[in-house]
């Protein structure tokens, strides 16, 4: 074999090399995707479907933030985000990894967000209207585990209000959105 050949024969080995490299990167990367954790939602909810249904979706960003303190990433949405007086059943799923839970309240005279935070990291529940806080089930309990439903069926009367998750330090790192009964 010629030098040229030689030197040719290396050039294609490297190629094939970094090519089957690339390859099994793009494998291992879906593999990653393909392992990520999955919810499984429980199939429960409301057997009564009568009021309107708000559907709000309890959410977090997970491990990387179960320090607590400030740089928690959660959120809470509302869909739809106001409806006409009357009863209003809503139904919160948790899709992220941490408990949460669901209050009503009416919406400080400042605006939603701007409710005083105690030491412990909650606010003051005293105006609640209504609480989802059990998994797979209606009302109050102890916080609604990761994947699962909870509801709670309120009567409102028009005016603004406030949908908050209050497991210490959540609504003071976001964890609210507006509510608008016409
Ligand atoms: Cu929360």
């Amino acid at each position: 074999m010629t030098r040229a050949g030689a030197r040719l024969l290396t050039v294609l080995g490297a190629v094939g090399l970094l090519t089957l490299a690339a390859i099994s990167g793009v494998a291992l990367s879906r593999g990653d995707f393909g392992s990520g954790r999955r919810l499984a939602i429980a199939n429960c909810g409301p057997s009564n479907a009568q009021s309107t249904v708000v559907q709000v979706t309890l959410s977090d960003r997970g491990g990387a933030m179960m320090g607590g303190g400030n740089s928690m990433m959660v959120s809470l949405n509302a869909t739809p985000n106001s409806v006409s007086a009357g009863t209003v059943t809503f139904v919160a799923t948790n899709i992220g990894a941490l408990n949460h839970e669901l209050l009503i309240l009416p919406a400080p005279s400042d605006g939603v967000g701007t409710r005083a935070v105690g030491s412990d990291g909650k606010i003051d529940e005293s105006a609640s209207l209504g609480e989802a806080s059990t998994s797979c089930d209606n009302g109050p309990g102890q916080g609604i585990t990761p994947g699962t439903t909870s509801w709670v069926s309120v009567h409102l009367t028009p005016g603004n209000y406030e949908l908050l998750c209050d497991v210490p330090w959540h609504y003071a790192n976001g964890m609210f959105t507006s509510f608008r009964v016409n």
